[in-house]
């Protein structure tokens, strides 16, 4: 049985047990806090989390977790069948990545953690934001889902990438990311629904 190490107030542990849960595939919970010990870089060569645990091995990074899972998973693939449209989700998929979770990744400490970040890294974050947003607009369907009628691997990464963006966003940069795309808040809504976004957000609050 694959084994899901990380923890649950991890927004990216959270994408991959969301993958598990919407492919019913059975897995094993190992709670491990992100760490430099050479126990943990021997399975997650960065010390992050999530990584997972196949018979074939260890595998670590999200986006590439993401689709290993739906591959090997069974049932309905998270990918649509024609090349384009399989592309476009990976589009959607690295543009949520890296122009929106990790530019409002550099205000989390201010944002949620105690701490303060510099007026030079909000301004890079505001600017890095209001493109990568910019970027969504243009290429995400939002009908109703993030790259048109099928719930793809870009929806998980969505729900659980674009809220946390707003909110940092909202604490340390008064910006107000579903406000400026009120189809990402439909969306929001619409995917907290699922029974599998439902069993994750029980499992965090109980975390
Ligand atoms: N690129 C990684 C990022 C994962 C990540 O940043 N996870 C956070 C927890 S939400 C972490 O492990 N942080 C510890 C660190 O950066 O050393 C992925 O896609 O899985």
């Amino acid at each position: 049985m694959i084994k899901l190490y990380g923890f649950p107030l991890s927004n990216y542990f959270n994408m991959v047990k969301m993958a598990l849960l919407e492919k019913g595939i059975d897995y094993e919970f190992v709670e491990v806090q992100t760490s430099q010990d050479e126990s943990m870089l021997a399975r997650s060569p960065m010390g992050k989390v999530p990584f997972i645990e196949t018979e074939a091995g260890f595998l670590s990074e999200t986006s590439v977790i993401l689709e290993y899972l739906d591959e090997t998973g069974g049932g309905a693939s998270l990918l649509p069948e024609e090349p384009m449209a399989r592309a476009r989700v990976r589009v959607l998929m690295k543009q949520l990545e890296l122009y929106i979770e990790l530019p409002a990744r550099t205000c989390f400490p201010e944002a949620f953690f105690g701490g303060t970040v510099t007026d030079e890294v909000k301004e890079t974050a505001r600017v890095n934001l209001a493109k990568g947003v910019n970027a969504l607009k243009r290429t995400a369907a939002f009908s109703p889902f993030v790259a048109g009628s099928e719930f793809t691997l870009a929806d998980i990464v969505f729900n659980y990438s674009f809220g946390l963006a707003h909110a940092a966003g909202k604490r340390t940069l008064g910006l107000d990311l579903f406000g400026d795309l009120p189809a990402a808040r439909e969306l929001s809504d619409r995917l907290g629904e699922r029974d599998s976004a439902k069993k994750v957000a029980e499992d965090q609050r109980a975390g």
